[in-house]
Order: structure tokens, then sequence, then C-alpha cells
């Protein structure tokens, strides 16, 4: 017999456990699932239990799941996946369903609110998935013992019908109003905060965490998935984040927050009221967030740096002006940079997010990207390879635009699998490296590493520990280093679509 109202929350890794100790990308950030964090902490308000595995924290975590599975016998278990973490989350369905024939397999997440029905048709270890936020239709699938199907009300799940049929009834009318949540349940995440490391370089002070604030982006850049919280923006008012961020140093000395906002600074009237609220209670913490150029200004990220402010991120994605309009739709590089300027002059570190390999991308776009940003008062990139992700809209004209290797494992920006016309993998793997190369040993990046020797003690600690993964990954590129990344038992459905 089954516990009803129970369930089990796992965070998938993506790959084998063995690769997780070699793997660059979770060397250098290990973040916490807010999601199943914020899922747990609604269902226990609601009287249901969950407890939560997190794969990124714990990679060897599968004998912990079939102990759990054993003692515990929940009648849920629930994966929350990307595309790159989702077949990793198959895989420890099926592994369920071998231990407890009767579990209830529920999956959330960007890939599958993107994919919809076609997860269900194409993988028989998934009975349930949520599309959009799942706080409140997990509650209900679980609250019904997944006796749900096709004739049923609720919205934003996807089910077999009677003949096996996958069935979705449409959207919630309704969006959860961020206020009404509780704040995540972070005690849940075995080993917070300690288990989790902010990205190398950028935070001053340990312990610190992520967070989110607000749900969706108005926007709609060609490469960006907004499957779950679609085009809305909802928000915290500022009350509740300084009682979240009060809470966090409080119960867990959080000195430092990184916000995972899409929009952090979308609605200027909440954010101005926050950091008045930070500047006259002092929580002694400090705050790293991502804006878009059109929403910052002189006199907000001055408030923000005197709130505690240390460092903001912009997505410039290209300095090539006629790609950034087919993608991002405001081309204006002349404004970015003034904005970055601004940043820069406010004494907050300034972090440029790019992308290489858009659809349209030739040598001379990269040259150019290269070239804008070397140019300006930028202390740290990211260069992530683009990927055209299910649920963006550069997904369903992948194959036109260059070859596309749709191999979701493997989708975690960081191969180039999308090759544009008149490029080629080589090309463009040689431009990436480059780039970084050209970044790292610029006078003024080295000066500026150099001082986070003190401003930010724990990253150089972390970054000389690690020293051999992260020349590894400089000059051979694998993500996980080894003759062969590590990958998944083959399942023979790495990818259901042409290819
Ligand atoms: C923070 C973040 C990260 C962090 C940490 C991710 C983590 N551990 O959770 C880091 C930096 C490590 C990261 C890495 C990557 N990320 Co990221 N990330 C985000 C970001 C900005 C916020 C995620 C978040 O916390 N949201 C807030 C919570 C509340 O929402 P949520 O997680 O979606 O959960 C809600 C629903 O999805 C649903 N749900 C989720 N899980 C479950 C489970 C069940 C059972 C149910 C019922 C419902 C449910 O209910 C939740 C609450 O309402 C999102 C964009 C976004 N705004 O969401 C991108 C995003 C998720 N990332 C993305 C990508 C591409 C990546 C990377 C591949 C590359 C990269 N950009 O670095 C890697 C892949 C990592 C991996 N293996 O999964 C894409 C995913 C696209 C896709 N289809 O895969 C997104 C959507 C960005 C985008 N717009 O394109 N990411
Ligand atoms: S990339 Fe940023 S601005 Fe563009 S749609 Fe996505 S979240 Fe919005």
């Amino acid at each position: 017999m089954l516990k009803p109202n129970k369930i089990l929350l796992v965070h998938p890794l993506g790959y084998r456990s063995e690769s997780s100790g070699r793997d660059v990308s979770r060397i250098a950030n290990i973040m916490p699932p807010l999601g199943l964090a914020s899922i747990a902490a609604y269902l226990k308000k609601e009287n249901i239990h969950s407890d939560i595995v997190d794969y990124y924290a714990k990679p060897f975590s599968d004998q912990a799941i079939k102990e759990y599975l054993t003692n515990e016998r929940p009648s849920f278990i629930g994966f929350s996946c990307t595309t790159s973490s989702f077949l990793d989350g198959v895989r420890i369905a099926a592994m369920a369903k071998s231990m407890l024939p009767g579990i209830k397999t529920v999956f959330g997440g960007p890939h599958v609110s993107a994919l919809k029905t076609k997860i269900l048709e194409d993988f028989q270890e998934v009975d349930f998935t949520v599309v959009g936020e799942g706080e409140e239709t997990l509650k209900e699938l679980i609250a019904c013992d997944g006796k749900m199907d096709a004739t049923s009300p609720q919205y934003g799940l996807i089910c077999r019908d009677k003949e096996g049929r996958p069935f979705f009834n449409g959207y919630r009318a309704k969006s959860i109003e961020l206020d009404t949540l509780p704040f995540p349940a972070y005690e849940k995440l075995e080993g917070y905060p300690h288990a989790y490391k902010l990205p190398i370089f950028n935070y001053p002070q340990v312990p610190n965490s992520s967070c989110i604030s607000s749900r969706g982006c108005p926007y709609a850049c060609s490469y960006c998935d907004r499957s779950v919280f679609r085009n809305s923006f909802r928000y915290n008012s500022a009350e509740y984040l300084y009682e979240h961020l009060k809470y966090l140093s409080e119960r867990f000395h959080i000195r430092h927050v990184n916000f995972y906002d899409d929009q952090f600074t979308f609605n200027r009237k909440r954010i101005e009221a926050f950091t008045r609220l930070m500047i006259d209670r002092p929580l002694g913490m400090t705050f790293n967030c991502a804006v878009r150029a059109e929403h910052i200004d002189i006199d907000l990220a001055r408030m923000m740096r005197e709130a505690g402010c240390w460092m903001i991120s912009l997505g410039v994605e290209t300095g090539d002006e006629d790609l950034l309009a087919q993608h991002r739709k405001n081309p204006d590089l002349t404004m970015l940079a003034e904005k970055i300027r601004m940043i820069h002059k406010a004494r907050i570190r300034v972090k440029g997010l790019l992308m290489m390999g858009l659809p349209g991308e030739t040598r001379g776009s990269i040259k150019k990207s290269m070239d804008y940003v070397f140019s300006l008062p930028i202390d740290d990139i990211n260069v992530s390879k683009f990927t055209p992700f299910p649920g963006t809209p550069l997904y369903e004209k992948a194959h036109e635009l260059g070859t596309f290797e749709e191999d979701w494992e493997k989708m975690d920006c960081m191969h180039f699998l999308f090759i544009p016309k008149g490029m080629t993998k080589k090309i463009m793997e040689r431009f990436f490296m480059w780039f970084y190369i050209r970044h790292t040993l610029r006078p003024k990046m080295l000066v500026g590493y150099l001082t986070m020797i003190w401003r930010s003690p724990d990253s150089w600690k972390r970054f000389l520990i690690n020293l051999g993964g992260f020349l590894r990954f400089a000059f051979t590129d694998k993500r996980i280093a080894g003759t062969s990344e590590k990958r998944l038992p083959s399942t023979g459905k790495a990818s259901p679509y042409p290819g």
C-alpha cells in the first residue's frame, strides 16, 4: 500500500553521477532548485508531505532514493527538468516504477511545459506533466490521488485519457499571486546553504544563495524559453522581498543573494521601495541581479548600490546590430553601452551575457561582439553556445536556419549542437575559446581578477582548488573532463524528433 498525500520531489543531474566531480559547470556553480523548494513549502501549507532529493548537490543519490521509496512508500514521485536533465528524470522514474509499480510519476519545469502532450506520447514512464507553475496543480493532483482524466476540470495538467491518449485541457485561468506563497522550503534541501555555490567571482561573501522574486517576462527574444511563466510579469512586493531576505539572513545566515529573476527591475517602483527598505533597515547583505538595459537608470543604479547591489548582469547577446534586431528586437547598442558605463559609474560590477552561434552568426559578427564587449567596462562575461530549446521561437525553424543535432542530454549551452549556415563547428569552437582567452588576458581583466583576492576570497579558494578542471575545460572544451563524456545509458529515445 502506497502512502497517499506524500511525494518525493527530485532534481535530476542530467548525466551519470560518476561524472559529477569532473563536470566543470557543476564545479563552477550549484544552485538550489527553487521551483521544487517553492512547491514543497506550498504543499506543506496544504498538509501534503514532501521531501526533496537534489542530485546537483548530492550526485550519488540513487541509493538514497531507493531507500526512501522502500521506507516511505510515497504515492507520487515528481521531477523538475530542463531539456538536458529530462532523460535522467525518465531514468529515475523507471527505477521508481520498477521498485513501486503503483507509484505515479509527474514531471514539471520548462522541458515538459514546452513539449506538452508529446512527452506522454513518447515516454510511458511519465504519468502526468504539469504545464506552467506547479504549486496549485500538483496539490490538486495529489489531493485526488492522481484520479484525474480527460474529463476532469483541472487545468495545467497533462494526463492520459481512457484510451491512453495524452490530453491537455489548457492553462490555468489564474496565475498565483506571489505574495500569497510561503518562502521556499530551503530547509528541505540537504546541506543548504553550504552545499550550494554561486558562480566563482560572482559574490563577495559566503554563505550565499540564489533567490527568485518575480515570474515571467513580457519580452519575446527568439532564443528564450518562456513556456513556464509565459509573458506576464508578476512579482513579490518590496515588503515581501525584504522579509524573504531577512528570513534567509536570520535562519540560514545568508550574506549574499543572487536574484535569478528574468527582469528584476521591470517594475521600477518595487525596486525603489525595496532599496529604501534595505538602506533604512540594513540586513548586512549584498545582492546581484539581472536587468534589461531599458529598465535601469542612474538614479536607480545608485540606490541599488547603496542598498547592497554588488553585480548586475545584462543580456548583451551580440555586438552585431543586425543579429540583435533579428533576435532581441531592440538593436540599440549605443544605448546598451551607455547603460553599461552608467552601472559601472555607480560602482556596481557588470557582467555581460553573450550568446554565440545564433542563426545568422558569421565570423564578422563574432568579431564585432568581441570588439564591442572589450570596448566597454564589463567586469565579467558569460558566453553561452546558442541552443534551440523546445518552446523558443527559434526551435521550430532551427533545421531551416542551419544544422541542428537535437540531442537533449547535450542541450546545456555548452555544446554547439546548432551550426548556423555558412559556419562550421570547428570555427565556432575556435572563436568561442578565442573569445574567452582574449577577454581573460586583457591587463584590465587580470587586475580585476587579482582584486577578487580580497573582494571575493572564497572564489579564489574555489578557483585554485579546481584550477585543473578549468584549465582542462579551456583547452579541451569538454564540460566533463575525460576522454569521452559519460552519457546516460541509452534509452533509445535521446531525441524522438527528426534530427
Ligand atoms: C536559476 C536558473 C538556473 C540556475 C539553477 C537552475 C536550478 N537548479 O533550478 C543555473 C544557473 C544553474 C541554470 C542552469 C541552466 N539553465 Co537555467 N534557469 C534558471 C532560471 C533563470 C530560473 C529558474 C527558477 O528558479 N525559476 C523559479 C522557479 C519558481 O520556477 P521553476 O523552476 O520553473 O519551477 C516552477 C515550474 O517550472 C513548475 N515545476 C518545476 N519543477 C516541477 C516539478 C514538478 C513535479 C511539478 C509538478 C512542477 C514543477 O513549478 C515550479 C513552481 O511554480 C530559469 C528561467 C526562469 N525564469 O525560470 C532558467 C532556465 C530554466 N534555464 C535554462 C537553461 C537553458 C539552463 C542551462 C541548460 C544553461 C544555462 N543557461 O546555464 C543550464 C541547465 C542546468 C540543468 N542541468 O538543468 C532554460 C531552460 C530551457 C530548457 N527547455 O531546458 C530556462 C527556462 C531559461 C530560458 N528562458 O531559456 N539555470
Ligand atoms: S531573454 Fe530575457 S528579456 Fe528576452 S524574453 Fe527571455 S527573459 Fe525576457
